[in-house]
């Protein structure tokens, strides 16, 4: 859905930062009366949110509940399309699940599904992704470029180099890197997963479903047991609390901007960017596909996103899926 009266509101309070904002100013912007502004003011305290009134001045917002809903992702977004329709809900088994439904039923490109914690969220081969509650981000966009099905796999390239760069640009205290194809690591631990799913028709692609799973503000010990040795959050590797709803608006930003170019120019730019953060070129690496393991030096990417590695007799093999070891 597009923005609600009560999200433009919060949006204007948003971007006023710490000056006030008048009721009747308000209600002239919008087209409302100022019983309706007030009626909506109610309903944002309601939702934990807290406005100090400056007499003869207006309201000023001094206190945010921390949610990334979607008035506070629209402040920071610079997108033409992407994240301008959000679906944004509490709870959900999985934000794919959702996406799955809005794209059958004609989702525009860039529709965002994001939600405070999952229930039975997924990561691939029908492995589970722990999605801990208003600590992270959960969220899948739908997108529609016009591209056969075959492409499909490169827009977790993309989707890893956008991603990696909105860290960057947030996070100064550590470097990501991409762990070909789909994670995102912070000194050896996964701190992102990318899940792509795909509706499509024989020759082309009808929609793509990116699903993005990032520990932002997790603690060591909100992870289960299992995780503990194997996971980090933003949080724990910058010592900062992350702005949920800025880091969602900077990757949607850069995914726009970078699936655009691709569509534009082919994914040369692409591989050029995803050289640069990638952790998993150069490296001696174990390589588990569906049909083998291989054992060798991961020496590049193809254009088309492929994986080669150079086994001990010379021989160059591209694998397509496989989970990656470094050893
Ligand atoms: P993957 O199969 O590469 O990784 C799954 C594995 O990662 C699990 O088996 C577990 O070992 C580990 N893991 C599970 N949860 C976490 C976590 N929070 N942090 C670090 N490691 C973890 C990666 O699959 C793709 C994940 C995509 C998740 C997004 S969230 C939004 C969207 N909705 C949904 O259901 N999935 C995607």
């Amino acid at each position: 859905m597009n923005l609600t009266m009560k999200d433009e509101i919060l949006k204007r309070f948003l971007l006023a930062k710490d000056n006030p904002i008048s009721g009747q100013f308000l209600a002239d912007d919008l087209g409302i009366s100022r019983t309706a502004i007030w009626k909506h003011l109610q309903t944002l305290q309601e939702e934990g949110y807290v406005f100090e009134t400056i007499k003869k001045k207006g309201y000023v917002l001094v206190g945010k509940p921390d949610k990334v809903d979607p008035a506070r992702i629209n402040s920071f977004l610079t997108t033409e399309r992407f994240g301008r329709n959000i679906h944004y809900l509490d709870e959900v088994t999985s934000t794919q699940s959702i996406a799955h439904e809005l794209a059958r039923e004609g989702a525009v490109d860039g529709t965002l599904v994001i939600a405070e914690t999952q229930t039975k969220g997924k990561g691939r081969m029908a492995r589970p992704w722990e999605s801990t509650k208003g600590k992270g981000v959960w969220m899948t966009i739908i997108i529609r470029p016009d591209v056969p099905p075959s492409q499909a796999p490169q827009f977790t390239l993309v989707a890893a180099v956008a991603i990696v760069n909105a860290i960057k640009s947030i996070c100064k205290n550590f470097m990501p890197s991409i762990k070909w194809p789909n994670d995102i690591l912070i000194n050896g631990r996964k701190c992102t997963g990318i899940l792509t799913e795909m509706l499509a028709e024989m020759d082309r692609v009808d929609a793509l479903l990116i699903g993005i799973g990032i520990n932002a503000n997790q603690q060591q010990d909100d992870f289960p047991p299992d995780l503990q040795t194997i996971a980090t959050s933003l949080s724990i590797e910058e010592k900062e609390e992350i702005n949920r709803p800025q880091l969602v608006a900077t990757i949607l930003n850069y995914l726009e901007l970078y699936c655009d170019q691709y569509i534009r120019e082919g994914f040369k730019p692409i591989k050029a960017l995803w050289e640069e953060s990638s952790g998993t070129i150069g490296k001696q690496i174990k390589a588990t596909t569906l049909r083998e393991v291989i054992e060798g030096k991961a020496i590049g990417i193809t254009e088309n996103g492929v994986l080669e590695i150079q086994l001990e007799n010379g021989e160059i093999k591209g694998v397509y899926s496989a989970d990656i070891e470094i050893m």
